[in-house]
């Protein structure tokens, strides 16, 4: 008896993967741990689970190995990093060519390309794949992003999508993203707009709390009601449910017992790396992850509370006019930042694409998000017509529906912004998003001016709006405009 598919590493993540693959017709699971008592309670709690040839239980990587009928595919689910590479090497040791490695944890993309590059050249396949939707995806169906090589695919295809999440019209959450690491960039770009997603529903709670003074209740109530509109999405549910849970301690809203330091675990930061290093202005997700950053800075949060708050000569906001179509507003300006944010980030992964060689589907993109993975929204089907309609799209928000849905939340979005301002609640989000969209709208942009600053201190030359050519002034001679050949600076 031999497994068709086998998975290394039994933590939370491993174990729900392992079961949801042996719940399908038809496959053997071999499961492997590093610590065997892992691997025992998974035979303990759910060795009966299986519908078809169950687990195969190896004691020894080379048990797991020799379990594996060919080609052999084993799905990699320990930590990032170190651990990783560990397993990889000792089952690289031990697979033979034509043989699948699957890294389905959370790595990096760089380290995914790289260790494609090494198997490869070992005749193995290696497909690094991102895994969306926690243990509760894993069990009952993620979102799933693999890259590798297409002959990989063939073999891994079928398998993946008996266990990824289905799509409302019933197409499973699974594409073939591309080659190398093209599943974990288009993972990293997911969370990073997760990110982004979570920041603008944060303000929208906190604009409507202290600016609209609504209580949490009524909060629940309006999330619940946003998500029955095109704002519905899994994030908008869940904030629906956190804000209803009340503390059983204290009698509060729970909300108001936790404390306001947000932490991240470091794919919104590799998002916003590679996206300063790409170009790519992703401003949506790196203000959501500065102010994560921000609000886990309590000394300097009290530093600030102290010392300036408490000037005679600070001028503390006076509480704006609430318009009575508040919280309207505040959903038209989250829906519109909203729009930005995903713009960014499909801007990014065009960017990764052309710089890693990749080619991406990015309306696939969408559709595989639609369900399983936490980003998971109503939306997602715009933005699949989108790019059904003009896959080169400059930007999503060239799209006629993203256009008008910009363009009909427009004066809400600048009335928000306004009143957060004057308001003194912090709307990062929400005024980045404008301001990145005041940008794109601009005919003239104070770029002028910036090119003539650092052609002043730099000699770096600028373009003329009415000549071809590079353009020098010799800003401590005559000023006379030369032309030139472009900087090397
Ligand atoms: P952890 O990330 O907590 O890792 C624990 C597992 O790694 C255990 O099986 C452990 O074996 C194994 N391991 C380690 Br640590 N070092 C090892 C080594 N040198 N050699 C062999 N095995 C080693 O597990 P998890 O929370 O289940 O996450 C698994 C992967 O999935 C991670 O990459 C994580 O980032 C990703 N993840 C994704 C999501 C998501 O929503 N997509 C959620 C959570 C995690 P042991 O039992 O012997 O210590």
């Amino acid at each position: 008896n031999q497994a068709n598919i086998g998975v290394v590493g039994l933590a939370v993540m491993g174990s729900n993967l392992a079961r949801n693959l042996a719940s399908r017709e038809g496959n053997t699971v071999a499961v492997y741990n590093r610590t065997y008592a892992r691997t025992e309670e998974l035979i303990k709690e759910h060795g009966t689970e299986p519908v078809s040839g169950g687990f195969l239980a190896a004691e020894t990587i080379d048990d797991f190995v020799a379990s594996l009928s060919r080609p052999r595919t084993a799905v990699i689910m320990v930590q990032a990093g170190g651990g990783t590479d560990a397993v990889i090497e000792q089952l690289a040791e031990r697979f033979e060519p034509g043989d699948i490695i699957v890294d389905g944890g959370n790595a990096n993309f760089h380290d995914t390309i790289r260790r494609e590059r090494e198997l490869r050249e070992k005749g193995l396949n290696f497909v690094g794949t991102g895994i969306s939707g926690g243990e509760e995806g894993a069990l009952r169906g993620p979102s799933i992003m693999p890259g590798g090589s297409a002959e990989a695919w063939e073999t891994l295809g079928p398998i993946l999508r008996s266990i990824a999440a289905i799509a409302p019209d019933g197409e499973p959450c699974v594409t073939h993203v591309g080659t190398d690491g093209a599943g974990h960039f288009v993972k990293m770009v997911h969370n990073g707009i997760e990110y982004a997603d979570m920041q603008l529903i944060a303000e929208a709670y906190d604009l409507l709390r202290r600016v609209g003074g609504h209580s949490v209740d009524e909060l629940v109530e309006i999330f619940r009601a946003w998500n029955d509109g095109d704002l519905q999405s899994y994030l908008i549910e869940i904030t629906a449910e956190v804000l209803s849970q009340t503390d059983a301690e204290t009698g509060k809203p729970l909300v108001d017992v936790i404390r306001d330091e947000a932490g991240s675990k470091g794919t919104g930061v590799w998002t916003v790396q590679n996206a300063v290093g790409l170009g790519i202005p992703v401003s949506g997700i790196g203000e959501a992850v500065f102010a994560r950053a921000v609000s886990s800075k309590p000394a300097q949060r009290a530093a600030v509370q102290r010392s300036v708050l408490g000037r005679a000569s600070g001028a503390r906001p006076e509480p704006p006019t609430v318009p009575e179509t508040f919280a309207d507003d505040v959903r038209a300006a989250l829906y519109a930042s909203k729009v930005v944010a995903y713009a960014q980030g499909f801007d990014l992964i065009v960017a990764g694409a052309t710089e890693y060689g990749w080619e991406l589907d990015l309306g696939a993109i969408a559709k595989i998000w639609r369900a399983g993975c936490i980003i998971r929204a109503q939306f997602l089907n715009r933005i699949v017509d989108a790019y059904a309609t003009n896959p080169d799209l400059a930007t999503l928000l060239e799209d006629p529906y993203f256009a008008d849905a910009v363009a009909e939340g427009e004066a809400a979005w600048r009335r928000i912004v306004g009143i957060a301002a004057a308001s003194g609640v912090p709307a990062p989000g929400f005024s980045s998003a404008l301001a990145y969209f005041d940008a794109l709208a601009s005919e003239r942009l104070p770029a002028s001016l910036i090119q003539g600053q650092r052609d002043f201190f730099g000699a770096h030359t600028y373009h003329r709006i009415d000549k071809d050519g590079v353009f020098h002034t010799l800003w401590s001679d005559d000023r006379r405009e030369i032309k030139t050949e472009p900087s090397t600076h």
